[in-house]
């Protein structure tokens, strides 16, 4: 007992001790204050923002029009031909200076930067995705202290490489004559893409601090999980730690649990003065595993480091956070090519999920709330998996806390994409520094389930005709830079600095959408419904083993379309939409789609709407094939997530956080029960799409036909179904003309429910036709407001079928519990509007919009 009471005592001591301050405490001091800019060599400074970028300077000094707003992009261009200056004063104290070490820690320039302080040149950042840290102890001063960084304009920097090439490379996103963006390691989007507005910028983009310390300091603290199971966790704990001195006997205590529930190793190191690197192995004994989104929860645990001296003061500490859990691609050979699926925890994975691009096109406006919401947005549409697509970002850390935190599995790019790259020794120099400092940031997140080397290289030197556009030699090159990127130097990488995660060279991996027989290995992105022009029913038979891209196109509602356009713009190729539609095929392509799934409304409002139906309709079609064919496709990851500014494109939710129809399609199509009915050869099937990890039995399935006036012609009912964990399933097979008398196909629907113990699990409907050959009748809904603390309470109620009905407010980026859905005859359904502006939300009137009013 006593023994007992000695340990607990022990144990919270050192809990606190965690928490506790250190006795030579890391002081953190800010640098992103009293920032000044100007135009290089023109000594007109203003104000600026640190984090952030001269575009966002020049806007909030009126120097630059809103960028969004109708043809202003054009306005804008010429901020990326001027270099711009930076610089601030910060001041220390003589206590300051007594600290026996000092870094400074610029976690992101843009791009080209050379940095001074106080006279000295500290050095020159040329990779907006390395973070810069530099030891100034010998230069600080005591007062004041000076900081300047010089911006050179990304494009005049390196025209001379561009004039020595004497070649454009198929960058052909950048939006520039001369493809210049491919010399220089900054985010591929900002030059332009296929969805995006072009600002290149300059700027500190991420934080800046400086780091005061004694004694030593942990540099790196990466817990490598080297084997996970329930029974045990086998990690490695590897430290890199800085030491101002030699020390001999330091106590060095690592604490680890969940929930404050820590148990202790402790062990005597010494450290020689300068770089010292040191192994800990360690073993958990029945770990709490952590979950993907669906399968329970992403438990997290906490791992504390501190270094104390022999009198018991910490000198240094580190903390992380990561949960415990396998995550493993598996690459199989097997009857029909080679698998190409995630394992986690020992259990097959179907990815369900969407390509995450940049969600702003001035990154540092993206607030921590706004990352927030979008992992709530993930988390609630049922995902489980976000590919970091390569021509954005490697993202903040606090992307990965949430990714961590929510279930959500990351496969993440390098920052590649379509085009290829020089590969001259400065440039992968550039690379490697690159890929390291990401690599060892973002190794101990439990989400990062991928690193992958690019986005749709390897697929544009095949088969984008890049040979006939290119001299062999040329071609040659091409081929050859591949390999030296993305085989050997960042496959080395990661197996040097993380080994136990999966890498693949690029995505797709295999496969080529214009070529189905190649889709037997590997990932597809399958552009066969909009570049190909083929209907959402190819999805059904064009199935690939992992379907990391597929997409089609909206415009974002009109809220969202009034903040970039005036009404006098309203028309499908008004000079203002053109701008906000980059797509080399566009409007025209929304247009026969939806040709062929609906009445084309006349007027602009209505076409907007429609639209957003068709891409969720759609979309869903493919989602569902995707789970049906399990396991033989083992995910769908859509083309793509979010906006970074307000525009056209293949979102599922638009630059103000409002869901698109696609995002509550994919929602019911990735729950983790969900109904599927399609018709083949006249028979309809009914399958049950399981992602649970617990099979059911005895489940019954019941489907009714019933008319748009909510009368039911028929029922039928099957019992004793079972369906095994984490399967696809055909529940039932019916004759249709058995079902629904042909002519009655047009006035019908289907109700299905799968039922557990008297208990309704899922339900879903299926229409017989083309939505432009229903027979929909005229509407009346009846609404009810009710004003809750959170927003509204919406009450609805219909006596005939009402098609895809959209509740619209004006309120930017307000929740919907529900939306974009059939309102069934003679059901109640109550609907919870929620926004920050409780106020505004409540306020303003509600518009509806279905079907049957757009003709
Ligand atoms: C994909 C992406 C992007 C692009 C999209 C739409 O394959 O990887 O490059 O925006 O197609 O064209």
């Amino acid at each position: 007992m006593v023994k007992r009471c000695f340990w607990l005592l022990f144990i919270l001591c050192s809990i606190t001790n965690l928490y506790a301050k250190e006795v030579h405490q890391v002081v953190k001091v800010d640098l992103t204050k009293n920032w000044q800019f100007s135009q290089a060599n023109k000594n007109e400074w203003k104000t600026a923002s640190v984090p952030g970028t001269v575009h966002q300077d020049l806007i909030s000094h009126n120097a630059l029009p809103n960028p969004f707003w109708g043809l202003n992009e054009d306005k804008i261009q010429w901020v990326e031909n001027f270099d711009w200056e930076y610089k601030t004063t910060f001041t220390l104290s003589s206590e300051d200076l007594a600290y026996g070490g000092a870094e400074i820690f610029f976690e992101g320039l843009d791009t080209y930067a050379d940095v001074y302080l106080n006279g000295g040149l500290l050095f020159k950042a040329d990779n907006m995705f390395v973070g810069y840290k530099k030891d100034v102890h010998s230069l600080l001063r005591e007062g004041e202290n000076r900081i300047h960084v010089y911006f050179h304009s990304p494009i005049n920097y390196v025209l001379p490489q561009w004039a020595s090439n004497g070649f454009d490379y198929p960058a052909d996103n950048d939006h520039h004559e001369k493809k210049l963006s491919i010399f220089t390691r900054k985010a591929p989007y900002s030059y332009g893409w296929d969805w995006g507005i072009r600002m290149a910028t300059s700027g500190i983009w991420r934080p800046v601090y400086l780091s005061l310390y004694d004694v030593a300091k942990v540099d790196d603290f990466f817990i490598d999980q080297k084997s996970i199971s329930s029974t045990k966790a086998e990690l490695n704990i590897e430290l890199e730690i800085n030491s101002l001195e030699d020390i001999d006997d330091a106590r060095l205590e690592l604490l680890y649990g969940v929930d404050k529930d820590f148990e202790i190793l402790v062990q005597t190191i010494s450290l020689e003065k300068g770089f010292n690197k040191i192994n800990l192995p360690l073993e958990i004994d029945n770990p709490k595993l952590w979950m993907p989104n669906g399968w329970g929860n992403p438990t997290l645990y906490d791992f504390g480091l501190n270094l104390k001296n022999k009198e018991g003061e910490i000198f240094a500490s580190k903390n992380v956070r990561t949960g415990l859990r396998s995550i493993r691609l598996v690459q199989d050979p097997d009857s029909y090519g080679n698998t190409f699926y995630f394992e986690v925890n020992g259990e097959a994975m179907f990815a369900k999920g969407g390509n995450y691009i940049p969600d702003d096109a001035l990154l540092p406006n993206i607030t921590s709330e706004r990352y927030q919401t979008l992992f709530k947005d993930m988390k609630d549409a049922n995902m489980n998996m976000v590919r970091v697509w390569g021509g954005g970002t490697y993202e903040d850390d606090l992307f990965y806390q949430l990714a961590d935190e929510n279930g959500i599995l990351v496969w993440q790019d390098f920052m590649f994409g379509c085009t290829t790259y020089p590969h001259d020794p400065v440039f992968l120099k550039r690379v490697e520094e690159e890929a390291v400092y990401n690599i060892k940031r973002l190794r101990n997140y439990a989400s990062l389930a991928l690193w992958c080397g690019n986005n749709e290289i390897l697929e544009g030197i095949k088969y984008w005709g890049w040979n006939k556009r290119f001299s062999a030699d040329v071609y040659k090159q091409m081929e050859q830079g591949y390999d030296i990127l993305f085989y050997d130097l960042l496959a080395n990488l990661v197996s040097k600095y993380d080994k136990n995660r999966s890498y693949v060279h690029g995505s797709p991996f295999s496969a080529n959408w214009g070529r189905p027989e190649s889709w037997k290995s590997g990932d597809s992105h399958n552009w066969g419904i909009w570049y190909g022009r083929k209907p959402f029913e190819s999805l059904d038979t064009e199935l690939a083993r992992f379907m990391s891209e597929f997409g089609f196109q909206s415009f974002p509602e009109m809220k969202t379309i009034s903040t970039f356009a005036e009404p006098k713009d309203y028309q499908l190729e008004s000079d203002v939409m053109n701008a906000h539609q980059k797509s080399s095929v566009g409007n025209e392509l929304i247009e026969a789609s939806m040709n062929r799934y609906y009445k084309v409304p006349k007027e602009f409002e209505d076409f907007v709407y429609v639209g957003l139906v068709l891409q969720g309709h759609g979309m869903r079609h493919g989602f569902e094939a995707h789970r049906r064919n399990k396991p033989y496709c083992m995910g769908t990851l859509y083309w793509q997530l979010n906006d970074s500014w307000p525009v056209v494109s293949w979102s599922s939710i638009d630059y103000y956080g409002n869901w698109k129809a696609m995002h509550y399609q994919a929602k019911r199509a990735f729950a983790p029960l969900a109904l599927n009915a399609i018709v083949e050869d006249n028979e309809l099937l009914i399958y049950l799409l399981s992602d649970q990890l617990e099979a059911y039995n005895t489940l019954t399935l019941e489907y009714e036909v019933y008319d748009f006036y909510g009368k039911r012609l028929s029922k039928e009912e099957v019992k004793d179904l079972s369906i095994t964990a984490n399967t696809s399933k055909l529940l039932e097979r019916v004759e249709l003309a058995n079902l629904i008398n042909s002519s009655m196909q047009d006035k019908t629907f289907l109700n299905m429910k799968i039922k557990h113990q008297g208990r309704v699990l899922v339900e879903d409907q299926y229409f017989f036709k083309y939505t432009k050959d229903l027979d929909l009748p005229k509407a009346q809904i009846s609404s009810k407001v009710k004003r809750i603390p959170e927003g509204i309470e919406l009450t609805l109620k219909t006596r005939v079928l009402i098609k895809d009905l959209f509740i619209e407010t004006p309120i930017q980026g307000a929740r919907f519990s529900d939306n974009f859905f059939d309102l069934l005859p003679g059901v109640v359904k109550k609907i919870k509007i929620t926004s920050r502006d409780v106020e505004g939300l409540q306020n303003e009137k509600l518009k509806f919009t279905h079907i049957r009013d757009t003709y």
